[in-house]
């Protein structure tokens, strides 16, 4: 059976979980890999040691895009990738947004308050310090994208907003969360998100939340 490795405090992790549980995927999720020390396990199906790591009776794969984009082709379409190409393009970007500008911004939040004094150091005030500086811009471009709209690509639910909304649950885990006076829209969003049936088991599998 596939296998899907990596504890799911990981954005990536719960980004594969919330896609294969909105599209009906079943795969094994072993929660207690983590990306350090670097097992002979996770090395053996992703070399880059990251998680997620994902294998089945045909692949080694690691990358949540990349992960995500092959069950796809393996068991779609699911709806969740847009057809018109625009949209594609459009949702593709947000996946890219996530992995780079919004990790950027809340993983060093997340990773200093949370994921360092879960491993025994420290959290390192001014990493903090700089990912709140950086969280602005974020929220912001978001805010303006959802004016007006449920989602952030086209009239449906797709891999974009999958991928957005993970690192929400790491923000509320590190005690922060989304000013409603000043990113209403961006609450709106997770918010309605979190409603959606695949989104709230895949939340509770995790411990997460966006409040
Ligand atoms: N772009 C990758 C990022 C994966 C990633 O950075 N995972 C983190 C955990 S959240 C990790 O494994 N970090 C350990 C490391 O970079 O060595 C993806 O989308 O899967």
């Amino acid at each position: 059976m596939a296998q899907l490795l990596g504890i799911n405090l990981s954005p990536f992790v719960r980004k594969v979980l919330l896609y294969v549980n909105e599209a009906g995927i079943e795969l094994e999720h072993d929660d207690s890999v983590l990306p350090m020390p670097k097992t002979d396990l996770l090395l053996s199906i992703n070399p880059r040691g990251k998680i997620p790591a994902y294998s089945d009776d045909e692949i080694k794969l690691g990358e949540s895009s990349v992960i995500c984009a092959y069950l796809e082709k393996k068991h779609g379409p699911t709806g969740l990738y847009p057809e018109k190409p625009a949209d594609y393009g459009m949702a593709l970007w947000y996946e890219k947004y996530m992995e780079e500008e919004m990790i950027a911004a809340i993983g060093k939040i997340f990773f200093n308050r949370v994921a360092a004094p879960m491993m025994g150091g420290e959290c390192d005030e001014s990493a903090v310090a700089e990912g709140l500086a950086m969280l602005p811009a974020v929220l912001e471009l978001l805010e303006d994208r959802l004016q007006g709209r449920e989602f952030l690509v086209g009239d449906n639910y797709s891999i974009a907003d999958i991928s957005i909304m993970c690192p929400f649950a790491n923000l509320y885990m590190a005690n922060e969360s989304v000013d409603p006076s000043v990113y209403p829209n961006v609450l709106r969003y997770i918010q309605a998100l979190e409603k959606r049936e695949s989104v709230a088991k895949t939340l509770a599998m995790c411990g997460a939340s966006f409040s």
